[in-house]
């Protein structure tokens, strides 16, 4: 998979890929991320990326000429399968969204700042719109970090145990259950008795019946759908 992100702020947005699981991933030859800053593509000798709008009101706006110039030259170098926008205003970020991005092969994040972009740029190249939550968030890097974080995690490959992706919350719908290791007792605070007693059936079945419980007390929206 080939990531490349359009940012007006790169260095809000590196570190993350430098750590951790998005490092390893990136080592292991399994993804690659670019940064593109769009500065480099901004308009005259102040390198202009955003204007005022049109019909007045506070806030800038992003401008279409060079975010078209950054999104055409990548696009005249190789075929993107998604070209994302990261905008509150987005589809709210699921682990079913998070699955299906993660077999896709190139895929463009565009980062919004201000106000957003100018419509056309929506209307012209952008394939999905992405929000990760209903609150506001001063840009889309951040987003952008969270988005790739929940996709490259499961290309398969990246986590060196192959199944826990598939055990984590979320991935059929319900919160991961109670997990413990040694001390089998603390101050008094013992580990379940089944989780001990190596009868893995068993132990499959409490983890099953353990997660829907949790689920109920936490999340009932999730039985919803
Ligand atoms: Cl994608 N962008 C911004 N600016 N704020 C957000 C967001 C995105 N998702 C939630 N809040």
């Amino acid at each position: 998979m080939r990531i490349d992100i359009i940012t007006v702020l790169p260095e809000l947005l590196k570190s993350p890929f430098e750590a951790s699981i998005m490092k390893r991933a990136q080592e292991k030859g399994l993804v690659e991320v670019f940064f593109h800053n769009l500065r480099d593509y901004g308009l005259g000798n102040y390198k202009q990326v955003d204007d005022y709008q049109y019909g007045g009101g506070a806030g800038m706006v992003m401008m279409i000429e060079p975010i078209d110039e950054c999104i055409s030259k990548l696009k005249a170098e190789r075929d993107y399968d998604e070209i994302i926008y990261l905008t509150p205003d987005g589809k709210t970020l699921n682990q079913g969204i998070a699955n299906e991005l993660s077999l896709k092969k190139n895929m463009i994040l565009l980062c919004g700042h201000y106000k957003g972009v100018d419509q056309r740029v929506r209307d012209l190249f952008v394939t999905r719109e992405i929000s990760i939550g209903d609150y506001v968030l001063s840009g889309g890097e951040l987003a952008a970090a969270v988005l790739a974080d929940s996709i490259i995690r499961l290309i398969p490959g990246v986590l060196s145990d192959e199944t826990s992706a598939l055990s984590d919350s979320f991935q059929d719908n319900l919160l991961a259950p109670e997990v413990y290791t040694r001390p089998a007792e603390y101050k008094g605070l013992k580990v379940p008795d089944i989780l001990l007693s190596g009868d893995f059936p068993k132990i499959e079945e409490w983890r099953h019946q353990n997660s829907v419980e949790r689920t109920k007390e936490r999340r009932p929206d999730l039985f919803e759908n």
